[in-house]
């Protein structure tokens, strides 16, 4: 048809010049595209049918072989009716903060008498369960119902932490896409996202105005509140990410790491005093919302009464916003408890995305609460509804599962933080420690004691990870460590730290340890991005418009200002496949099979119905052709065999 199109056309009649004619005939240009999209996807498919997927982490098949299903809502008034969720709701805790601005938000959710919740599921609870390798057309697809079914959510977490570079670097799709597209389908729940203070997506330091430029974008495509954390608590890291959001005209919700026991009056390091003075530091800073960020599921129940309450008091006006991980088992009950003794907003996933190291049972919460003061405005049916979905997703990836099976209270020993469990162990089984998961734990410990007992989320609590598989493979103990640092050859993470790449940790820096680790490295005293220079932002667009061409947009050059290597990986891809974001994800993780079809939607109202006819044999070259059968035209494309 594009051939007919073009010498049937005027234009190339009259004999006119071929190139510009292209460029001046956009209809012709879009068919180019769309047929060159088309090849892409099935240069895509067709490696995966030769060669198999090539996605990191992935072990196995998808459990589900089949479409997921999208559940139905009932509605309230009359439960016999279905709620037709084709057009997005408009009731939600986010018409406050855009109509009425962030200070407003915050006063509306600590005057609101009940518990909010926020829904981890979208961000979080793959993160800590499913290696962050949830894919955006499976977030896409269940949007329109969650927006009605969590209409009274305070917010989704959909962003930030590791999402980011995930989705850049495994997914082959863009995080910024993400967050567009979610944000039109639901336009009336507040998104959240996980901010790495200093760090923003990333894990080092960047130049402050990368950082003020990167929450601007976000805030342009859609993002509203950020959980702005640092992994020492280094005020300094803080307030560089709190500025930069005030800014950006977010809003603010800084959060203070939770370590150690306050229940538990010999662990005297960071106590209770430790803690209300960094939140008055915050405070002081102008918050909108404070966030108390349980990485690890340490907060007991009893410790949660403690230091909320403590909060609570001093602080009567702070909304107060509860994160945890559930691996001990304790979350639900450690939930309720910081609910009493007065949190705002409690962060949960929904039931078969919840537990272990991801975050406490919605369903669970939300029917514990219900009928009481304390109420979520949640219905507890809808949150079975939305189960259905995860049940499938949950099977759909059953290939990232990290297989912790069950609780471990030994967590309020080895403080190991949820996200970082399940990669540790995995981490473990590919470096052929796996049997040595217990040790790896152990010396956890150990290394944690050496690095001065510190906060541990990313990036500090890679530090204590790396600094505990050094042990472990090199079998030092925390003694041999101690005796011979002077002369081991630690991890790069590990003498970055001491040398103060991540920021000042409270209580400072052992010694003579530190100096024994970093020699005659250079010692950073202060914030460690102070003395970074302006990134130049014009001159990286102009470079990349040169490289991509006009298709480069300013979100793009923030990715490629905090991950220059993997963006530039990421467009390689995009030149080979395209977007593969619409690819469905069974197809994007395991072969089609013989004479299996797959619709494609590439946009709206255009779909490639795609059928895989025939894997040729293996030619002089080491290729294969693979035959498809595209909208009912043969198509073939020559794949390199890899095996
Ligand atoms: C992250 O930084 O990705 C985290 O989830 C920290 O808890
Ligand atoms: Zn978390």
């Amino acid at each position: 048809p594009f051939v007919q199109r073009l010498v049937t056309h005027d234009t190339f009649i009259q004999g006119k010049c071929w190139t510009t004619f292209i460029d001046d005939t956009p209809s012709l240009f879009n068919l180019v595209k769309q047929l060159n999209r088309a090849q892409k996807m099935l240069a895509y498919l067709g490696d995966v049918a030769v060669n198999g997927p090539n996605i990191a982490g992935l072990i196995g098949e998808p459990l589900l072989k089949k479409e997921l299903l999208i559940p139905n809502l009932s509605s309230k008034e009359d439960t016999t009716q279905v709620v037709d969720v084709t057009t997005p709701p408009t009731t939600g805790w986010r018409k406050i903060f855009l109509e009425k601005g962030p200070e407003a938000f915050a006063k509306a959710v600590r005057d609101y008498k009940g518990v909010l919740i926020m829904d981890t599921t979208w961000r979080d609870a793959h993160q800590s369960l499913l290696a962050t390798r949830v894919r955006t057309i499976d977030l896409l697809n269940i949007a329109p119902t969650t927006a009605f079914a969590l209409q009274n959510a305070f917010a989704l977490e959909m962003w930030g932490g590791a999402t980011f570079d995930v989705a850049l670097r495994f997914l082959h799709e863009d995080p910024w896409d993400r967050l567009i597209q979610l944000r039109k389908l639901v336009p009336n729940i507040p998104f959240q996202m996980l901010f790495r203070g200093a760090n923003a997506v990333g894990y080092t330091s960047y130049p402050d105005n990368v950082i003020y430029d990167f929450c601007a974008k976000a805030v342009q495509s859609g993002m509203d509140i950020f959980r702005i954390f640092d992994s020492l608590n280094y005020i300094e890291n803080m307030r560089l990410g709190i500025r930069a959001v005030k800014a950006a005209g977010g809003i603010v919700e800084a959060a203070v790491c939770y370590t150690g026991d306050v229940s538990d009056p010999k662990r005297t390091k960071h106590n209770l005093e430790y803690y209300v003075n960094f939140v008055q530091e915050l405070v002081d800073e102008g918050i909108h919302v404070l966030a108390i960020k349980d990485m690890a599921g340490l907060l007991k129940p009893a410790a949660a009464t403690i230091l909320v309450g403590a909060i609570r008091k001093r602080f009567p006006n702070l909304p107060i916003h509860m994160h945890t991980h559930d691996t001990a088992g304790t979350g639900v009950a450690s939930m309720l408890a910081a609910a009493a003794a007065g949190a705002d907003v409690v962060d949960l996933a929904i039931d078969v995305m919840s537990g272990i190291t991801s975050q406490p049972s919605m369903g669970a919460v939300v029917a514990a609460l219900e009928h009481t003061e304390l109420g979520t405005g949640i219905r507890q049916e809808d949150v079975v509804a939305l189960n259905s979905y995860w049940e499938q997703a949950r099977l759909l990836y059953s290939g990232f599962e990290a297989n912790v099976r069950a609780a471990d209270s030994g967590v309020y020993q080895h403080e190991m933080p949820g996200g970082q469990y399940t990669n540790l162990m995995f981490q473990a089984q590919q470096l052929g420690l796996g049997t040595q998961w217990n040790e790896i734990k152990r010396a956890y410990i150990d290394a944690n004691a050496l690095c001065g007992d510190i906060v541990k989320v990313t990036p500090s609590s890679k530090v204590v990870g790396d600094l505990a598989q050094f042990m472990v493979s090199s079998s030092l103990s925390r003694k041999d460590v101690l005796e011979k640092a002077a002369s081991l050859n630690f991890p790069t993470s590990v003498v970055e730290f001491f040398q103060g790449y991540l920021g000042q940790p409270y209580g400072g820096f052992p010694e003579p340890l530190r100096t024994a680790i970093i020699r005659n490295l250079p010692r950073i005293e202060g914030r460690p991005g102070v003395d970074m220079g302006d990134f130049d932002l014009v001159g990286l667009k102009l470079a990349l418009t040169k490289k991509y061409g006009k298709s480069i947009r300013d979100v793009d050059v923030s990715s490629a200002a905090i991950y220059p290597k993997v963006f530039e990986e990421y467009r390689q891809k995009v030149e080979a496949y395209g977007d593969l974001s619409v690819l469905p994800t069974r197809y994007f993780l395991s072969k089609l099979e013989l004479n299996e079809e797959v619709n494609v939607q590439i946009e709206k109202g255009k779909t490639l119905i795609i059928k895989l006819l025939a894997v040729g044999p293996i030619n002089a070259s080491g290729k294969r052709d693979v035959f498809f059968e595209l909208n009912g035209e043969g198509r073939s494309v020559s794949i390199q065999d890899k095996n």
